[in-house]
């Protein structure tokens, strides 16, 4: 039986039986069973369905309020003072701005967002967000970005920013210090938590760091809580991949202790953000899709009589047609435009306004700039329970600026306001300056003794105290026992290993050491297998907080896919990005719970500075401790994968990175000293640095800890095998790094046997290193010419070293080109510039001409062109190395 839907308009015998249906439904309600009206419909629903009827699927709810006003909490407190609070942290953070741009042009800062988030922070502040303290964990609130005025506005108020730090609103290098632009952990260490500013990051940080608060629960590193994340994202953020890109991972992992307020101000920064379209239904249908439980504010106070009116929808109905663009228009238009546009199409709307004056419709106010839409709204997502909630909030972008900015498209970049406007702000929000005062654009806060000042302490110290604040909470980590990787510096004993096994084996000793064990977080984006990793799925579990509901089906196995409620290893799937918001907040817990974790994140090294290099920046800025591991690294290890796998620029993408220290090891005991004095430098001496280390998948015999190097393995620089006759005239330094390092032991030991070369190989653990230490060095001569120039740790090593000088690399030239200016000679260097190709690990070194056989030919062009050998050696050479002069070039083909 094939029923088709109704298409056509319903007759009056249909519309009669539609509201007999109606009436049942509502006595249901009436007589306190709504719990069974729900049933029933879910009931018909499926009935329908299996009788073939086609039930329109829609995942969007009306236009309207999700939380009607017969269901809304009261707002306690004294709404009158908070009123009052909040116009002061408006005034301010206004004023901060357009002072900083009289003071300096073009200096920037937003008014109009935080504009629009006003009432949505000040209702956290007055009644919600919880600080840390020594008994509770607290919330952690990522703050939308670009309303940092507003934060900053409000801990001035709170007297906690003095107003000469406000003046210096983006004058950070000012005497006494000013206030960076947005949320920056890196350059305000007290005070913010997470940075916020790069679009999209905070949401998919806050989804893992909610998740991450779980984990420490399920894995009894701290008590449970009932402590919040909040995310405050943008509308228009909300088209970064990164946004919504986790959102199941919250609701399939159930975190109800996540809140995100999206702020719906219809508005990013050229225009609408969907101007032929709805974002907040577009938004909603996403996130109820997706599981969350969704909270619409649209609409305050002012409509709740409207809405009572409405009783057959129409009200409802003529809301959601309008597409955002009427919307947006609506805010820069008069009353009686909105009387037409929006209520004129049908006489029973126009009667509904009928009693409200034109001045009165323009300023029907919306849902995220009432305090008591808002208040309900965060009340019953904290409350929730068994999933996350999202709130959209309508608000309007630049309020309160009136028509120099309301709504307007060129709002969001305003800095400077006439004296107008900033007249029809100080009254709009009840500010009484003088003319004077108001052409002056004062910072104001009232006595401490003031009812405002004293209320709003009361409401802080209520909730734990100020936010946001950031403090790092942990104790030094004394390691005891020091012999924990000692048996790595003894080498494999001829057995063929490759560094990523070398690691794996130190990951298991730590995840087994009882002091650090329990603190080692491993991360993996689905390639555990690839890095032979599964034996940990069994030694420490993969956590899961559902624990395992199925037998896994390779349960009789010794290593089987161990899910469980207290696992350790984080193994995210293929999300990188996902990956690293678990490595920021793992590697900031040391300062948001006061635990010193250390993550462990291992992943394919081609997918992770190409494609999240900006959570790494993220990460830096939030002063993030801990390692990532870029396996299967390089780009001639791996073989037969290809332009897209195959990475060479790992370590150049790494360079910006201030506080990250990348090493490109090539034996088992340099990562065994890298990791040993990694932890020791985090996590007891407390410095904010993070490290990156490359390994690789290709198997060789690891050999011995030559005596003395661990200086040098640290510094990034040493010589790990002299040149057996050093009394040869021919001489050369050759460097190698990574498994590129055993080509260029290669090439010593032909350009000794065929070319009575001798050359000293030297073991370059990290460029990054020797580039940070020579520009420091430089940095220090040029401010002390009257002191003894100090000399760059590479310029020693190589004092006393003789010869031509060759650097091969599996990455780009340009890294060990970073150094050449401060070798004593010049540098020739070998690397991997181009898209290469998918081919064997030998193909490609000589495609690349990284091989020995190159390393060897520039040794000898090195000769030549120092005039220490012939042309026709040189030549005769690349006939012996059979080196294919007319072969591509890699950079170009
Ligand atoms: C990744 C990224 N791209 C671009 C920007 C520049 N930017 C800053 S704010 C903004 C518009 C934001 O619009 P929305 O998210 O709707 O926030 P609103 O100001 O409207 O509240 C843009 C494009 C950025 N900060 N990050
Ligand atoms: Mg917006």
């Amino acid at each position: 039986m094939a029923v088709s839907p109704i298409v056509r308009a319903p007759d009056v015998d249909e519309l009669e039986e539609i509201w007999e249906w109606i009436e049942s439904f509502d006595a249901l309600v009436e007589n306190g069973k709504p719990g069974l009206a729900s049933r029933i419909l879910q009931e018909i629903r499926n009935r329908a369905l299996a009788c073939g009827v086609q039930v329109p699927f829609t995942a969007n709810t009306p236009y309207v309020n999700t939380i009607h006003v017969s269901q809304q909490p009261l707002l306690p407190g004294d709404q009158e003072i908070e009123r009052k609070i909040k116009s002061l942290v408006r005034w301010n953070a206004l004023a901060m701005v357009v002072r900083a741009n009289r003071e300096e042009h073009n200096i920037g800062g937003h008014i109009s967002t935080y504009g629009s988030v006003a009432t949505l922070f000040e209702v956290g502040f007055d009644h919600f967000f919880r600080a840390r303290t020594a008994e509770y964990e607290g919330d952690t609130v990522y703050f939308q970005g670009h309303a940092a005025p507003g934060v900053y506005a409000r801990a001035f108020v709170e007297g906690r920013l003095s107003a000469a730090k406000l003046e210096n609103f983006r004058r950070e290098l000012k005497k006494g210090g000013g206030l960076s632009s947005y949320p920056h952990p890196w350059l305000m260490p007290d005070f913010w938590e997470f940075p916020s500013v790069s679009m999209g990051l905070s949401p998919i940080m806050a989804i893992y760091q909610a998740r991450f608060n779980r984990y420490l629960e399920d894995r009894g590193l701290k008590p449970k809580t009932d402590a919040k994340v909040w995310a405050f994202l943008g509308d228009g953020e909300t088209d970064e991949p990164e946004t919504l890109g986790a959102i199941t991972l919250a609701s399939r992992e159930h975190l109800d202790n996540l809140i995100f307020v999206i702020n719906c101000n219809l508005q990013r920064l050229d225009g609408p953000v969907r101007g032929n379209g709805s974002i907040v239904q577009e938004l909603e249908a996403a996130f109820r899709g997706a599981g969350w439980n969704v909270i619409k504010v649209l609409w305050g106070s002012d409509w709740d009589p409207l809405f009572e009116k409405d009783v057959d929808g129409l009200l409802a109905k003529r809301l959601g047609e309008m597409v955002d663009g009427e919307y947006q228009k609506l805010i820069v238009e008069s009353g009686a435009y909105i009387r037409e546009h929006v209520f004129g199409g049908d006489p029973r709307l126009l009667k509904m306004v009928e009693d409200i004056p034109d001045e009165k419709l323009h300023a029907l106010r919306q849902g995220g700039h009432d305090p008591k839409k808002v208040y309900a709204a965060y009340k019953a997502a904290v409350d929730h329970r068994g999933t996350p909630t999202v709130i959209l909030a309508r608000t309007i972008k630049g309020y309160g600026l009136g028509e120099a900015g309301e709504g307007r498209n060129v709002t969001h970049q305003q800095k400077k306001v006439d004296e107008d406007t900033l007249r029809h702000f100080g009254e709009r929000f009840g500010l009484s300056f003088t003319e004077e005062q108001f052409a002056e654009v004062p910072f104001y806060r009232p006595p401490d003794d003031s009812p405002e000042i004293k209320y709003l302490r009361e409401c802080r110290a209520k909730l734990g105290g100020y936010m946001p604040q950031r403090k790092v909470r942990s104790k030094p980590l004394e390691l005891k026992d020091k012999s924990l990787f000692d048996e790595f510096h003894t080498g494999s004993e001829g057995r063929d290993v490759s560094t990523t096994m070398a690691f794996v084996g130190m990951l298991r000793k730590m995840l087994r050491d009882p002091e650090i064990g329990k603190l080692v977080v491993p991360i993996v984006p689905d390639e555990a297998r690839t890095f032979g990793m599964e034996s940990l799925f069994r030694l420490v579990g993969i956590y899961s907080s559902q624990g395992q509901l199925y037998e896994p089906v390779d349960m009789n196995t010794l290593l089987y896919y161990k899910e469980c409620k207290d696992g350790q290893i984080l193994e995210e799937g293929i999300t990188e990005a996902g990956s690293m918001s678990s490595f920021i907040a793992a590697g900031s817990a040391y300062a948001t719970h006061g635990i010193n974790t250390i993550p462990f994140f291992i992943f394919y090294s081609m997918f992770g500075f190409q494609r999240v290099n900006d959570l790494i920046w993220a990460a830096a800025d939030t002063r993030c401790r801990g390692f990532m591991l870029g396996g299967t690294a390089g780009r001639t290890t791996l073989a037969g994968e290809g332009l897209q796998h195959q990475d060479g620029n790992s370590h150049v993408l790494a360079l910006p990175i201030p506080t990250l220290q990348a090493y490109d090891p090539a034996f088992a005991y340099e990562i065994a000293v890298i990791i040993e004095d990694g932890i020791d430098r985090m996590y007891r001496k407390g410095e904010s640095i993070f490290y990156y280390i490359t390994v690789m998948n290709e198997p060789y015999a690891m050999p011995p800890m030559p005596e003395g190097s661990r200086g040098g393995i640290l510094k990034g620089l040493y010589r790990y095998k002299p040149a057996a006759d050093s009394k040869s005239k021919l001489r050369a330094q050759l460097f190698g790094s990574g498994s590129i390092l055993r080509e260029v032991l290669k090439a010593q030991e032909i350009l000794a046997e065929k070319y009575h070369v001798a050359a000293d190989v030297w073991s370059v653990t990290s460029y990054k290193a020797l580039y940070s230490d020579g520009i420091e060095t430089e940095r220090w001569n040029l401010l002390h010419p009257s002191d003894k120039p100090r000399v760059p740790y590479v310029t020693q090593c190589l004092a006393d070293a003789p010869g031509v000088l060759v650097a091969a690399t599996d990455y780009l030239k340009a890294l060990p080109n970073l150094v050449g200016s401060w070798m004593p000679r010049r540098l020739a260097s070998l690397g991997t510039d181009g898209f290469g190709r998918s081919e064997s690990r030998e193909s490609l070194r000589n495609f690349f001409e990284v091989d020995a056989r190159f390393i060897t030919l520039a040794t000898l062009h090195e000769l030549l062109r120092e005039g220490k050998i012939q042309a026709s050696v040189v030549q005769k050479a690349i006939k012996d190395l059979e080196i294919d002069v007319s072969k591509p070039n890699p950079f170009t083909s």
